[in-house]
């Protein structure tokens, strides 16, 4: 093998040192920084270590295109990719990029293996008590960095002594749970004389038109609310006639939007009921025109509040993705359907986060109405804790007058 080790106190005098043994067509493998070895181990002095080869032929096939430095030495030992280098005629910008594209692909795999490593260590570091709750918590959804830093807090709060007791962990992980849920509380009738508008923004089939039958039914049997239906999903067949079947079992008016500039006529239609409740069309997350769309009915009539309705049954991905669509036509409230149907409840916390608003209801699954609750930061703790399927409705109280 013709790898050979050359060093400078320089890049450049290591380079110049390579290229007067190997020439032009030298191949660079790895660059390091090493230190010298002063008299009696002391005083040593930086040095940089090329190790190189006459040509890409002298290179052995395991070495050519790989990562070797990095797997063998760790960072310090950087490797700079089998080419071309020295002094040799400048390279195409294409071969540049795809040079500079493999290595920041190297290095982003290089840190989110040191990211994974160190999230492995600290996991490994944590009481052996712990190690359960700590797989039960990725288990129900969790992000596993938060699900390590709950942890390691409920680590903190309780010490050694208390972690065999699973009902004082549990506990105390709730409590760190509870604070992390931004709750709205539920629609707020603000107006005198006027409705109050309620727009259910969020992608087909996330529970829109069911949430929708389950408040207005709870606002008029509960609170005595008058309540009005606008939708403007007239995107779908049957989506308007799903809504009609409500309105006409609850007899109470619906209005069918189709242009922005229909809407203020159509809430002054409803302009003796105290609630109205805006059904919209179930755009995909990815289509930006019909969200575009929605906004332009918003602006056209500013509803006082838009819940942006989240299926509890996503990834966290499909959420993540949900949410920032979403957010630009002025959500202030987060609404989570299927509670029922979720594996687990922790993509929650990052959802509610991403969004940057408060929860205002959550449904636990399809009976109008009565699967809808107000949502509580200790109570939703608790459903995120344990299987939300055992917890079914619970405390809905409606939309709470002003
Ligand atoms: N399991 C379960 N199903 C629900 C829940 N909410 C709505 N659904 C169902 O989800 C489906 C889509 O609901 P729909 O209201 O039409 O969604 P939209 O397209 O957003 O209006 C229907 O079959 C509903 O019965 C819930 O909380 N749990
Ligand atoms: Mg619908």
């Amino acid at each position: 093998m013709k790898l050979k080790t050359f060093q400078g106190s320089t890049m450049a005098e290591a380079l110049q040192r390579v290229k007067r043994e190997f020439g032009r067509d030298a191949v660079i493998l790895s660059t390091r920084t090493i230190s010298t070895r002063g008299a009696l181990g002391l005083g040593g002095k930086p040095c940089v270590e090329i190790t190189a080869a006459p040509d890409t032929a002298a290179v052995p096939k395991a070495l050519q295109g790989t990562s070797v430095g990095l797997r063998h030495t760790g960072l310090e030992n950087r490797p700079i990719r089998p080419q071309k280098s020295v002094h040799s005629s400048s390279p195409s910008s294409s071969s540049v990029d795809n040079i500079l594209f493999s290595e920041v692909g190297e290095l982003k795999g290089l840190v989110q293996s040191l990211v994974a490593q160190t999230r492995t260590s600290r996991a490994t570091q944590l009481p052996s008590n712990l190690h359960g709750t700590y797989h039960e918590l990725v288990q129900k959804a969790f992000a596993e960095d938060l699900a390590l830093q709950l942890i390691e807090k409920v680590h903190e709060s309780l010490g050694d002594a208390s972690l065999s007791d699973s009902t004082e962990v549990r506990g105390t992980l709730a409590s760190l749970i509870a604070p992390m849920l931004p709750i709205s509380g539920p629609i707020q009738l603000r107006r005198k004389g006027r409705p109050t508008v309620v727009a259910l923004v969020g992608p087909t089939g996330s529970g829109k038109t069911t949430t929708i039958a389950k408040l207005a039914a709870g606002a008029m049997l509960r609170d005595r609310t008058s309540v009005g239906l606008i939708t403007i999903d007239t995107y779908r067949i049957g989506a308007v006639d799903q809504l009609r079947t409500y309105a006409q079992i609850m007899e109470i008016p619906l209005e069918v939007v189709c242009a922005p500039e229909e809407l203020p006529d159509a809430l002054a239609r409803l302009g003796d009921c105290q609630l109205v409740l805006v059904d919209t069309a179930g755009r995909g997350q990815r289509d930006s025109a019909r969200i575009e769309d929605l906004r332009r009915f918003f602006v056209a009539a500013p509803p006082d509040e838009i819940h942006m309705v989240l299926s509890a049954g996503c990834s966290e991905q499909t959420l993540s993705d949900v949410v920032d669509r979403f957010k630009p036509v002025g959500v202030n409230r987060v609404l989570f359907t299927k509670l029922d149907e979720a594996i687990g409840l922790g993509i929650i916390l990052g959802a509610l986060k991403r969004a940057n608003a408060g929860l205002s209801y959550v449904t636990t699954g399809q009976d109008v109405p009565s699967d809808i609750a107000v949502a509580d930061a200790s109570t939703l703790a608790q459903m995120i804790l344990d299987d939300a399927r055992g917890l079914r409705s619970h405390n809905f109280t409606g939309p709470a007058a002003a």
